[in-house]
């Protein structure tokens, strides 16, 4: 067999077996995709999140994270649809309307994949690169480097018009995992089948993403505006949440799926083969969320995804999430959180109480 070929067969064994899917292999030119990523930035579509903003210019050189790499290893995680519940097997072909009360975003529905994908992502590229000496270094989510970009360069998929990346028909429920190594790999090749799509803008003349996101998010095709997604402000935002956007955490009081449910490509899609990440989903009602501590927090959503927003954060979309759907828990919660330590905590409870005010006046009119 061509050497080629036998390592990203190794590769791909080594991920497969472990429960990932190997996108491929790529190089580590993202000039055009940075410039794309400084003009999303310039024209302030990144909100409040300073962070991209503080290490915008290490995502163009991948050299600043591993001196002397040459290739960009794309592995993914498949999440959903995930089977986490008959609820969501029911809603594929997905649809919009959320079956019964508020609920999370699937991917919030694994454990912390972090840990996992750095853990056995390293095994799996060490596993499969035994032979040869190389420096390499795995990044999830979280260090500055345009995962999007380097998964779509590697040819096993394509961004769509709601800026995720779409492996085909294995669908975008995948979170996205990269090595670095000062290996020079061949990139891999795309399949015919990919490249035909991909050349071409593969989501055709489809534009369900954008009517179907409830507050203009993807008004325009391929930028996100994150002052206007709902999984900004549920995860991201540290700050209260703009009253436009409540009616919609009656559907998603975490992160929000929309723009990936009734994606097309979404309607086969892979599953998650590992069942370990599986999380049952908690069991506490949006009440107990509302008003939980510190331990209780902890118990709940420590090792999960859902601590980015962290406590205060949850708690702020569970009383959003109560008011819109008229909870009946809502009156005592609201009289703790007035006298809450957390600004945030408080103003959102004055902010529901003057709704409710408002309310009570037009009915009284
Ligand atoms: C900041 C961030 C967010 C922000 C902003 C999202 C955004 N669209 O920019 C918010 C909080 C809104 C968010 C939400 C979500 N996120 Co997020 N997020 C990130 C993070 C940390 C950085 C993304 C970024 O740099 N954005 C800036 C834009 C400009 O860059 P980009 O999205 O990568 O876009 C690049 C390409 O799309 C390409 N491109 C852009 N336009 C065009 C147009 C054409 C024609 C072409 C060909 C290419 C192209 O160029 C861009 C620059 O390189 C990445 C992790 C990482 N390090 O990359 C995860 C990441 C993008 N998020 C992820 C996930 C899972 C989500 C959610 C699904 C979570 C949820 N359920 O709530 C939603 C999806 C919302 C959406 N439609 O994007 C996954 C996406 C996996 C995938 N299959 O695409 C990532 C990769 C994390 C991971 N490791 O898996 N996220």
């Amino acid at each position: 067999m061509d050497e080629t070929i036998q390592i990203h067969e190794r590769l791909r064994e080594s991920f497969g077996s472990r429960g990932f899917l190997l996108l491929g292999v790529t190089g580590i030119d993202v000039a055009e995709d940075h410039t794309r990523f400084l003009h999303w930035l310039e024209a302030g579509n990144h909100g409040g999140m300073d962070f991209l903003v503080r290490n915008s210019e290490i995502r163009g050189d991948l050299n600043r994270l591993l001196p002397g790499t040459k290739s960009a290893v794309i592995f993914a995680l498949p999440y959903a649809p995930a089977g986490t519940s008959e609820q969501d097997k029911a809603q594929v072909p997905a649809q919009v309307e959320a079956p019964s009360g508020p609920r999370i975003a699937k991917y919030a529905r694994l454990r912390d994949y972090h840990k996992v994908m750095w853990q056995e992502g390293d095994a799996a590229f060490t596993a499969a690169m035994s032979d040869r000496s190389t420096e390499h270094r795995v990044c999830v989510d979280s260090a500055p480097v345009l995962e999007r970009a380097l998964a779509a360069q590697s040819g096993s998929g394509f961004i769509g018009k709601n800026t995720c990346f779409i492996a085909g028909k294995q669908g975008s429920f995948l979170l996205l995992g990269i090595v670095l190594t000062t290996l020079e790999i061949a990139p891999t090749k795309m399949p015919a089948e990919i490249k035909s799509r991909t050349n071409a803008n593969s989501c055709g003349g489809c534009r369900r993403c954008q009517t179907h996101c409830p507050t203009g998010a993807l008004d325009q095709a391929w930028n996100l505006d994150s002052r206007r997604c709902l999984s900004y402000w549920t995860i991201e935002n540290r700050g209260t949440i703009p009253e436009e956007f409540w009616p919609w955490l009656g559907k998603y009081w975490y992160g929000c799926d929309i723009c990936q449910d009734v994606c097309p490509y979404n309607r086969t899609g892979v599953k998650l083969e590992r069942s370990d990440l599986q999380r049952p989903v908690e069991k506490l009602a949006l009440e107990q969320v509302a008003t939980m501590d510190q331990e209780l927090y902890e118990q709940t959503f420590g090792g999960t995804p859902m601590t980015r927003a962290k406590r205060n954060g949850l708690r702020r979309n569970a009383m959003i999430a109560m008011f819109v759907t008229a909870n009946p828990g809502l009156d005592s919660v609201l009289k703790k959180a007035l006298q809450d330590e957390d600004p945030v905590i408080q103003e959102t409870a004055r902010q529901i109480l003057r709704r409710i005010h408002i309310r009570i006046m037009n009915i009284a009119k």
